[in-house]
């Protein structure tokens, strides 16, 4: 008995050593704003992506694929496993922009406490917007990252980078930054390349405003947008390079995807998302489906495809078990374990996902079915109302009463069959329901909606609320 505990004690030890010795590396590029359709291998007829399109060739596509509405809920997704209304924040909860909360436990937090190295670079959108008036203690090294370069919010105006937590440098050149993000990743997984590590590679682009460095300006079919797509793609193809020059090809998982749909409200300098329905900000399929490759040699098979629903939210709970860890038991995490999908073992996996917009539950989806919800905050306070002119007019249009697609048939979402199939919407409302009670809707507080103690208070279902998300100018 004793000789048998020791045994299995050893054989542990051993067992463990070996795990420890094939830990995989992880590299997670994110672009933003990116559309659906915005790759050679997602069927843009205009921009070339081959560094990407062979990632592709060597790796799996997900077709099915979902981030979130905007930016930073859908960075905090990524990073927690949770959808945006889950997890904690530290500033207004009405801000569109949420502060997450340090007691959140990021993907870097379980790899760095399982040896890895970590480092992050671009944008973060988690430490408050604005890049005059960020909060130093909410950026990445605060979040579980050894390594930091980039800008704490988006490129609407100036980038301002910073290195740890200081900022180094105001007003930098918008056409150097995918190069130089890049160059500090590479950098990273070069002093890294005989620890395990996890690169976050969060670019600033395809976000207006677009900028493209002489070698790519004018040179895409697909306007200064694509010029921007296929810097992009340039700079993947030296990430992808630079690790098979190190000798990591074998042991490293690459991930490519976006945070949301395109930003169609700025026309030529936006994205497509054809053939889905809408775009950035809304819960059409436009809005948070996007394109995702994920590439890890001997591990994903080769040219391979998967069309089940996988999220941004499924890479926390996933890269932590791979990585030999578990996601944190001690809270809800939304996101599911895809390994098996990513290996080819199965080909989908039973699970619902939730569509946001803001604080407003706006859609269930499972297996084929997703059923858009009726719009129950009061007009002028919804998020639907002042986002309004972003999407197409029909697209922005108040829903009354369900509406049920069958992504399958019909993946513009164009025709509703709810009264075809009355069962499946009962059933969806029914999922509808768990997520308002347990997640949270506007007017109601999530039963397990984490806030850690920080101020919380219902959302567009309170007076003003629309004016704390757009405060009205003032005239001078
Ligand atoms: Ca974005």
């Amino acid at each position: 008995m004793r000789n048998g505990l020791i045994a299995g004690f050893v054989f542990g030890l051993i067992g463990l050593s070996c795990a420890e010795s094939v830990r995989p590396n992880f590299i997670i590029i994110f672009t933003d704003d990116q559309g659906y359709q915005d790759l050679g291998c997602f069927g843009s007829p205009d921009i070339k992506t081959p560094r990407i399109d062979q990632m592709a060739k060597e790796g799996m596509r997900f077709t099915g694929f979902y981030a979130q509405t905007v930016c930073g809920p859908s960075r905090g997704a990524l990073m927690t496993g949770c959808y945006p209304i889950r997890f904690a924040r530290q500033d207004d909860p009405n801000s569109i922009h949420p502060e997450m909360h340090t007691d959140e436990i990021t993907i870097a937090e379980i790899l760095k406490e399982l040896g890895y190295a970590t480092g992050a670079f671009g944008k973060w959108d988690l430490a408050g917007h604005n890049p005059a008036a960020y909060k130093e203690e909410l950026l990445p090294p605060h979040q579980g990252f050894d390594v930091y370069f980039g800008t704490p919010g988006s490129n609407d105006k100036v980038v301002n980078l910073i290195r740890g937590t200081k900022e180094i440098e105001q007003k930098a050149n918008m056409a150097t930054l995918t190069r130089r993000y890049t160059d500090e990743a590479i950098a990273f997984i070069e002093s890294k390349k005989d620890a395990p590590f996890f690169v976050y590679l969060a670019h600033t682009m395809p976000h207006t405003k677009l900028a493209a460095s002489a070698a790519f300006k004018g040179k895409s079919a697909g306007g200064l947008y694509g010029d921007v797509i296929e810097e992009l793609d340039f700079n993947v193809g030296r990430v992808l390079d630079r690790v098979k020059e190190l000798g990591l090809d074998d042991n490293t998982y690459i991930i490519f995807t976006s945070d949301n749909g395109p930003w169609l409200i700025r026309k030529n300098h936006s994205g497509h998302a054809d053939p889905l329905r809408s775009g950035k900000t809304s819960c059409w399929e436009g809005g948070l489906r996007v394109p995702c490759i994920m590439r890890a040699p001997g591990r994903i098979p080769a040219g391979t495809e998967c069309d089940a629903v996988a999220a941004t939210i499924d890479l926390m709970p996933t890269i932590a078990r791979l990585a030999g860890g578990k996601a944190p038991t001690d809270r809800m995490i939304d996101g599911v374990d895809i390994a098996a999908l990513m290996s080819g073992e199965v080909k989908a996996i039973d699970r619902t996902y939730y569509f946001y917009q803001h604080d407003c539950l706006r859609a269930v989806r499972s297996g084929k079915w997703k059923l858009m919800l009726p719009h129950t905050e009061p007009v002028e306070a919804s998020i639907a109302y002042k986002w309004r002119n972003h999407i197409a007019k029909a697209d922005a249009a108040r829903i009354q009463k369900p509406q049920l697609f069958n992504l399958e048939d019909d993946i513009g979402e164009t025709t509703d069959v709810s009264s075809q199939h009355p069962e499946k919407v009962a059933e969806l409302m029914k999922l509808a329901a768990w997520a308002r009670q347990d997640l949270g809707d506007h007017d109601t507080f999530g039963a397990n909606a984490r806030t850690f103690g920080a101020k919380r208070r219902l959302l567009s279902g309170e007076p003003g609320y629309a004016e704390t998300i757009f405060p009205k100018k003032k005239k001078k």
